[in-house]
């Protein structure tokens, strides 16, 4: 009768890494022998989140089971805005900064409209209502060219010459500038007051209105008018 050689025994226990948050690498199982020093294995990574430690390993494997669960802080970004863009309603940014994955919807001031929005070269295309979204995944400089509606010759006033300007393009089809079709697009945004439908009889009596209030709001005690 022959008797097995006795080898050693040992055991193997599984060392599993549980994430608290979902990841993208790193998780997984890892054997360790009993008593074996325990180290944990590369950091993991996550879009967005920084790494901020593992809960506590045990400085030798015990004989039993051991769960380590690493956790993750979410990552802030700086936002730029241009002026006279706001935030939506119910959107926010605190120090300047928001989260990884957080949307923003803006949209021009009242009493502006906002052209050739981008972010670097990409440019933002705004919903029905001016409304532009993004959702946020760096550091983001938002871009824009800001128009002051009715202004329709660029002065930055509104008055009557703007009033002038659009009537004779929608009496007689004509250009707002000469030969420049990037000034004539904005010019068809800005002439567009009431910031409904197209470019009509309703905008010129937007801009007439807009005109009028500025006249009676704007005081300047320099003025002849006080003398
Ligand atoms: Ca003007
Ligand atoms: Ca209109």
């Amino acid at each position: 009768m022959s008797i097995g050689a006795q080898g050693a025994f040992f055991c193997l226990r599984i060392y599993h890494f549980i994430f608290c948050k979902e990841t993208t690498k790193g998780s997984g199982f890892y054997q360790s022998g009993y008593g074996t020093t325990l180290t944990a294995r590369e950091v993991p990574t996550k879009t967005g989140y920084t790494f901020s430690g593992w809960s506590e390993i045990p400085a030798t494997m015990p004989d039993e089971d051991v769960i380590i669960t690493g956790t993750f802080n979410v990552n802030s970004y700086v936002i730029t805005l241009p002026e006279k863009i706001e935030l939506c309603e119910g959107y926010s940014i605190t120090d300047g900064k928001v989260s990884y994955g957080s949307e923003l919807k803006f949209k021009a001031a009242d009493g502006y409209i906002a052209s050739n929005v981008k972010i670097g070269s990409t440019v933002l295309e705004p919903d029905e209502n001016g409304i532009y979204s993004i959702t946020v995944k760096e550091n983001t400089v938002v871009t824009a060219e800001i128009l002051l509606l009715g202004d329709v010759n660029f002065d930055k006033n509104v008055d009557d010459k703007d009033a002038a300007m659009v009537l004779k393009y929608i009496s007689y089809g004509k250009a707002f500038f000469d030969d420049d079709n990037d000034k004539n697009e904005k010019a068809k945004l800005a002439a567009n007051a009431d910031g409904i439908g197209n470019v009509d009889m309703l905008d010129v009596i937007k801009i007439l209105e807009i005109s009028e209030k500025s006249k009676s709001t704007v005081v300047d005690p320099d003025d002849d008018w006080f003398n």
